[in-house]
């Protein structure tokens, strides 16, 4: 009997956690916009297979240095307790000689040996999925490599453009249909061609189950080529995420793409004065906020944009802080702070956790070492997990309610939920206040340190140190005079009840 009522109870118990998860995931249904992403140059990763170190040379920075799909397999768990919720890799394709980054393409449609067979990739995908975490793949239709075949091959003479370098970057003409760093320019006008990138396109998502692409070099390829391309994937794959690289400053030229429908793109405006802001200290926050009004006025959709501060074409943020002879750990906690906490998509740069430091390609590119920096590495767990727990960091508005020399306070609201961004850019330790209605019968509570900050009436006011950043969680009082009285009057109840027994069995 008793067995058998405990398994019943359990029974009950699963089913009701069954249901809350389920009724959960009704309430807000997952979308691209609360994914953080996990940027990964495969060569650079993890080596999980010498069986294809073919040519390699870890002494070499312009060499393949070993790592493979094997290797991101056997670290996907590493990333899960990151925060990651989905991967961008470096292209998979088959490269010429040397091009351990995967940009040279030789072969659209074999896997580079370096990192390993189709049938690994399908393997790597298909265990990030079971993880819940979503595959990007880097795709590159604008260029082959230096040495492609096709141009040697009489019946493939038009599937390039006219040798010629791109000399003027004002000339859209010229940007789309010059030679980019001296790489063959593939004629996506030319219908073959195009039948061939398109299908191709399609040939890796249906094969291996990805959820989408990262799209190379996109303002080099005419904007007809990508709204075709955009119908074509999203057929295969309706959620399927375009996030594409339009190396600009200016949002209006970025944006022109969204109507191509690309609808991510990675943000080299806000990179640029995220980069400005944190590397060196007594700099104002209002820029950051000037970016974020100017692109939900241009973009279809601004949180669905990749934030980063760090990647493989520039120089590692650490760099630019040592560069300003500043604190490489104060600088970059907050920069990592500002990055999970602002609107738009976190894109981690493998080694950022890690707090690697690099110079200009290939410099920034370093084999990869899982044990450099403990306490960065937690500090990013930390903020990757606030940033699933709380809606707020990933669909809330943003605004700035301080914007006082290096002192800076952001606000973000989503369905009830308020949480505050205090930010102090300058050295010295400094007070900081701020005012806000919604303070009322509340109190801050510090969600990285386990603090809390009372507010008195519709103010606060505390001391916060130099270079620090610190998330706050709008949170009611508990309302413990009530609680006490509560608990007071259910004693009291208790004695009466006993005292009323008493006498009458006494009776
Ligand atoms: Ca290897
Ligand atoms: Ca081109």
């Amino acid at each position: 009997m008793g067995k058998r009522f405990i398994f019943l109870a359990m029974s009950f118990l699963l089913f009701l956690s069954v249901q809350n998860k389920a009724l959960a995931e009704k309430k807000e249904e997952r979308s691209w916009k609360d994914e953080t992403i996990y940027f990964i140059m495969i060569d650079r990763f993890h080596n999980g297979d010498k069986k294809n170190d073919f040519d390699v040379d870890p002494t070499d920075p312009s060499a393949y240095h070993g790592g493979d799909f094997k290797g991101i397999t056997k670290k996907l768990d590493y990333l899960k307790d990151l925060g990651v919720t989905a991967i961008w890799m470096t292209p998979v394709v088959k490269n010429e000689e040397r091009g351990y980054h995967g940009y040279w393409t030789e072969d659209f449609y074999e896997t580079e040996e370096h990192f390993g067979t189709e049938e690994e990739l399908k393997k790597l995908v298909q265990k990030a999925h079971d993880r819940d975490i979503k595959v990007i793949v880097d795709l590159v239709v604008n260029h082959t490599g230096y040495i492609h075949a096709w141009q040697n091959n009489t019946e493939k003479k038009d599937w390039f453009h006219p040798k010629q370098e791109i000399t003027n970057w004002d000339d859209q003409q010229n940007v789309e249909n010059g030679w980019l760093a001296g790489l063959p320019d593939l004629n996506t006008e030319n219908p073959e061609t195009r039948k061939y990138l398109l299908d191709m396109a399609e040939y890796w998502i249906k094969e291996t189950n990805i959820d989408g692409y990262r799209l190379d070099t996109v303002k080099h390829v005419p904007k007809d080529f990508w709204v075709e391309f955009s119908e074509r994937v999203k057929n295969v794959k309706s959620d399927f995420y375009l996030i594409g690289e339009v190396w600009h400053n200016d949002p209006r030229y970025i944006s022109e793409y969204n109507k191509a429908g690309i609808q991510s793109f990675v943000d080299y405006p806000l990179f640029n004065e995220m980069v400005r802001v944190f590397r060196q200290s007594g700099q104002s926050l209002s820029e950051l906020h000037s970016v974020w009004e100017r692109n939900k006025y241009y973009y279809d959709d601004p949180y669905m944009l990749g934030n980063f501060i760090d990647n493989h074409d520039n120089i590692r943020f650490v760099r630019e802080v040592l560069l300003k002879q500043e604190d490489p750990e104060k600088r970059l906690k907050m920069a990592l702070t500002y990055l999970y906490t602002a609107p738009g998509i976190p894109i981690l740069y493998q080694g950022t956790e890690h707090m690697v430091d690099g110079g200009k390609d290939p410099d920034n590119r370093r084999m990869m070492a899982f044990n450099q920096n403990k306490k960065i590495e937690t500090f990013t767990a930390k903020l990757g997990s606030l940033r699933q727990k709380h809606p707020a960091l990933r669909r809330g508005d943003f605004t700035m309610i301080k914007d006082e020399g290096a002192k800076g306070v952001f606000k973000r609201t989503y369905k009830g939920e308020t949480l505050y961004i205090v930010f102090n850019n300058d050295k010295k330790a400094v007070n900081i206040a701020f005012q806000d209605k919604a303070f009322k019968g509340h109190k801050l509570v510090d969600l990285m340190n386990q603090n809390e900050e009372r507010a008195d009436g519709n103010k606060v006011e505390f001391q916060i140190k130099g270079e620090t950043a610190l998330i706050f969680l709008l949170q009611k009082h508990s309302n413990k005079p009530f609680l006490y009285g509560a608990i007071g009057a259910g004693i009291l109840l208790v004695i009466l009840l006993i005292s009323f027994f008493f006498r009458k069995s006494k009776s």
